[in-house]
């Protein structure tokens, strides 16, 4: 089992997960994908719209791939070089490509390389582009802002001019994933479409690029070009370092003796959280509207870490309770239900007693400049496009937990078996 049980199991839609293996002789860099079932649109190819989805490996790019292909898309994906497979979240899609009926196809790419993003678009003539290819994490902007620029602000141009000078502004719309980390020192809460900027990290200011070089294109070229100005959104596949992931796979590892504490940073930090899988809707409805707009793409609702560690251990039946303040607070065991536990976690809590101490403050997660509260306000995307979010945070938390539960019950497993080892990412952020 990989490290997200998510994506194993056969596709939502009725899609038949097929195994993987990835062969290293393709010519082409177009690697084939079928998807075998579930693809509702039967209609010939000529008919079936081809969407280019850069950041295809990443969350939001392995729940778009799913959605599209559901509707009958043709998908391509920009996916990058990489020492070892970095297709898991996608693996379960794999088809030999020699067979027929092929509609996925990978292609290697990076944002930061003109020529290649100009090929592929020219190779696979999207309807649609999905820009989601980011360095995505805020922490490690701090460490690579020059990397972080290029891929996540001048990417964003490179793609805009790919489709002007190919001749495809009639043709092509574009869909750029903006974020609400531009708002970073809210200037008024709750953000909407009018709030001003104040970004807070370098990530955030190569964000601002993309969002102001897409309006500008839009308006300069009449290019369709749209931003989903979208709040953090969270799934069983997000990123480890993100903090949410982060929690829900250490409550696991704690609940099954794998790990002894939680490190975090500000815990008084807030988020408005969604699920990945209501955001990636609203970004093919952006892109099915008559007229290219940007949109706040949010649930209303905020929330601290503090609130989140609560949540996740609550899903096992730990109550947990913080004490201290500052790089001193602690979050401890204050109850425990021994029943839920064990039906959730499949085993009796080991050394799980009141007073344990199970979260600390770690300052080096601290950022320099910090985001200290989001929350979105989406009427505009509610009224234009007739979205709102479908998952609460309960059902977020409740999904995350159980699938992360799944994964370190398998780890556990190899570790009592001696087949494997208890490691977690020396590398966290
Ligand atoms: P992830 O970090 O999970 O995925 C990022 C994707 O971008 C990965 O496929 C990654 O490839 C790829 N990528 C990174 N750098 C490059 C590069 N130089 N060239 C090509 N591909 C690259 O992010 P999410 O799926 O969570 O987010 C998708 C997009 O939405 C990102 O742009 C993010 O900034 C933005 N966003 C996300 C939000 C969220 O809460 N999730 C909220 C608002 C905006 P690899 O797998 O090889 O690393
Ligand atoms: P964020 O997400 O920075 O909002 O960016 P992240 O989950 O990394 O942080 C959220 C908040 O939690 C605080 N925090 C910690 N964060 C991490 N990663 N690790 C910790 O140990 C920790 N402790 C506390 C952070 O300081 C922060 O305040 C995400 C990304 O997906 C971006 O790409 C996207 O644009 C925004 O959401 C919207």
């Amino acid at each position: 089992m990989g490290r997200h049980s998510a994506w194993k199991d056969p596709l939502p839609g009725g899609v038949k997960a097929v195994a993987h293996s990835f062969g290293d002789g393709y010519k082409n860099e177009g690697m084939g994908f079928q998807v075998r079932d579930g693809v509702k649109d039967k209609g010939s190819e000529a008919m079936a719209k081809t969407a280019l989805i850069t950041g295809i490996t990443g969350q939001d790019g392995s729940y778009l791939v799913r959605y599209l292909l559901n509707k009958g898309y043709v998908v391509h994906g920009l996916r990058r070089r990489c020492s070892i497979f970095n297709t898991e979240r996608i693996d379960a899609l794999y088809r030999d490509p020699h067979s027929n009926g092929v509609n996925f196809f990978l292609h290697y790419g990076d944002m930061t390389d003109s020529t290649n993003l100009i090929r592929v678009i020219q190779e696979t003539q999207p309807d649609e582009i999905y820009n989601l290819a980011a360095q995505s994490h805020v922490a490690v902007s701090f460490h690579t802002p020059e990397y972080t620029a290029n891929a996540d602000g001048l990417g964003v141009l490179r793609i805009l001019e790919a489709i002007r000078l190919l001749g495809m502004v009639d043709k092509t719309r574009l869909f750029q994933a903006s974020t609400s980390e531009l708002y970073g020192k809210v200037q008024a809460v709750p953000q909407n479409e009018t709030t001003p900027f104040y970004p807070r990290s370098p990530y955030a200011v190569a964000k601002l690029f993309g969002y102001w070089i897409i309006k500008n294109y839009r308006e300069a070229y009449n290019i369709f070009a749209a931003n989903g100005i979208f709040f953090n959104h969270e799934s069983p596949v997000r990123g480890e370092t993100f903090v949410t992931r982060k929690i829900t796979r250490a409550a696991a590892r704690i609940a099954l003796n794998l790990q002894p504490t939680l490190y975090l940073g500000n815990l008084d930090a807030k988020r408005d959280w969604g699920h990945a899988a209501d955001y990636i809707e609203a970004m093919h409805l952006i892109l099915q509207q008559d007229e290219p707009d940007d949109y706040v793409i949010a649930t209303g609702r905020t929330n601290s870490v503090r609130d989140f560690v609560k949540l996740a251990f609550a899903e096992i039946g730990v109550v947990m309770e913080f004490i201290g303040l500052g790089v001193e607070e602690k979050g401890q065991i204050s109850s425990v239900d021994e029943e839920l536990f064990s039906k959730r976690v499949g085993t009796q809590p080991v050394d799980l007693q009141p007073g344990r101490v199970l979260v600390k403050v770690d300052p080096s997660y601290f950022r320099p400049t910090e985001v200290d509260i989001l929350v979105g306000d989406f009427s505009k995307a509610k009224e234009k496009l007739g979205w709102q979010p479908k998952h609460n945070l309960g059902d977020i938390v409740n999904e995350m937990m159980t699938a992360d539960l799944e994964v370190m019950k398998q780890e556990a497993n190899n570790v009592r078996q001696g087949a494997g080892y208890a490691a977690y990412s020396a590398v966290q952020a």
